[in-house]
């Protein structure tokens, strides 16, 4: 086992593994930005190291700041977290390089991932359903119109090096095609530094529904079910929950032997999840895979009782996993509390919390790094907290965030708090009737003063 991890991460993340790491006796080194000086990482790690400014490329993504604070603290192993330096390859490989391990899949396994074509043709190698498309890189504009007749209206331009959203736009006719296909290029260009394109049949109201899975350094992968994370704006989640309220018994088993197929095709090492769009249907298509532990895997450790962060620790150091697949038990439900003002289209609202309480009592979990007097710097993630519930049942499971919603008090800054507390009475939302276009209707009722 390892004897000293080094949280190459910040807030609630940091925070969680350290927890983690104490409870399995690995000593831990926080890094930290002059930002972050008085947070709660820092001071609940064995270690910490400054790493530089604010900036997050002058700190938390300077792979050689982070290496030479490895080096000072002899730490043995790397957690990087969710978000920095992830899904970073080349991270990866110069910690393997230094003889530090990664705490997460090779490297080659993340690039496999990170190029959507090569993942795709990856998919459709095992066996895993794909939805309908180009099936590669679309050389020049007349190819893609022409693919686009074949496949039919409506079709959506992916980036082959995007991912959550960015460089896709979708295409409903044919005369829209080349103001598009010359939008989302840009897009993909300025963003990723690569302009590939691809083409996928467009699923209307699709479900985003997520399989966690576990892979050991024996190729052996299991499934630990699904997370159902269709409430979303603008690809940022707001809520997720497990089971899906669209899950059948018979849908389960097909999706996760899907997903352990998919990651078996990779041979996975880590935690990892494969995202899937399911129509209303209920036929399901790979979508991507996130190389990395996620902000919403709470859900699923409360659904089915075990340590995410353990078994991603366990397996980094070579330990094999059990070799079953887990179901739900319970129902959980996560909410993300952003500092941001729900009423003014979810800006950004950084600052000093004057004061705090948070939601307690059985079946409730919150996550998070903030406390009274803390100010929440404008640098970030706007995440300040996730509140999780677990209850016997999906009503049950919601009757129980509206309780906890309501004690959950921050003063000082805005949050998204009134945004769930409207969402948790939304009919539809009740009924376990939403897709991921839900949010573009859901009108906020505007506060009482
Ligand atoms: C799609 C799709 C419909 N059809 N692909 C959005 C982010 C990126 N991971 C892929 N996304 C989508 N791909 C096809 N062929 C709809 C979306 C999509 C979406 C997916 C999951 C969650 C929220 C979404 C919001 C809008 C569009």
């Amino acid at each position: 086992m390892f004897q000293k991890i080094l949280i190459a991460n910040r807030g609630e993340i940091a925070l969680r593994i350290i927890r983690t790491c104490k409870e399995m006796g690995i000593k831990t080194v926080a890094i930290y930005s002059t930002a972050d000086r008085e947070s709660l990482h820092v001071r609940f790690a064995d270690e910490a190291v400054c790493i530089g400014p604010a900036a997050s490329s002058q700190s938390y993504l300077s792979i050689p700041k982070i290496m030479a604070a490895v080096e000072i603290t002899n730490a043995d192993a790397v957690h990087p977290g969710y978000g920095f330096l992830a899904e970073n390859a080349e991270f990866a490989e110069i910690c393997t390089e230094y003889g530090i391990k990664f705490i997460g899949p090779t490297p080659d396994q993340i690039r496999q991932m990170g190029d959507k074509i090569t993942a795709k043709e990856t998919m459709i190698k095992a066996g895993v359903p794909v939805v309908p498309g180009s099936g590669g890189l679309l050389q020049d504009l007349e190819t893609g119109l022409k693919i686009a007749k074949e496949i039919g209206y409506p079709i959506i331009l992916k980036a082959t090096a995007g991912g959550g959203g960015r460089g896709m736009r979708i295409v409903r006719q044919e005369d829209e095609f080349e103001s598009l296909w010359n939008i989302a290029r840009q897009e993909a260009k300025a963003a990723f530094s690569n302009d590939g394109m691809y083409i996928e049949k467009y699923i209307e109201e699709p479900r985003h529904i997520e399989f966690q899975i576990v892979g050991d350094q024996f190729g052996k992968v299991v499934h630990l079910s699904e997370r159902d994370c269709s409430i979303q704006r603008r690809h940022q989640k707001l809520v997720e929950e497990s089971p899906s309220p669209f899950m059948t018994p018979e849908l389960r088993e097909k999706m996760g032997n899907a997903a352990i197929k998919a990651g078996e095709a990779i041979n996975y090492e880590g935690v990892g999840t494969i995202e899937f769009l399911v129509d209303k249907y209920r036929n399901f298509y790979f979508m991507e895979m996130n190389t990395r532990i996620q902000v919403e895997h709470p859900v699923t450790e409360e659904v089915i009782d075990h340590d995410l962060i353990k078994e991603q620790i366990k397996v980094a150091a070579g330990i094999p996993i059990s070799g079953k697949n887990y179901y739900p038990n319970l129902h959980a439900i996560e909410v993300r509390v952003n500092a941001e003002d729900v009423y003014a289209d979810f800006r950004p609202s950084p600052g000093k919390i004057t004061s705090l309480h948070t939601s307690k009592g059985h079946g409730v979990r919150v996550d998070t790094h903030v406390y009274a007097g803390y100010t929440v710097p404008p640098y970030y993630d706007s995440m300040i907290a996730k509140l999780i519930c677990k209850a016997q049942t999906r009503e049950e499971c919601i009757t129980k965030m509206e309780r906890a919603l309501d004690e959950f008090i921050v003063e000082g800054i805005k949050t998204t708090l009134p945004f769930h507390k409207q969402l948790m009475k939304n009919e539809d939302f009740r009924n376990g009737n939403f897709h991921t276009g839900f949010l573009n209707t859901f009108v906020m009722e505007k506060p009482k003063d």
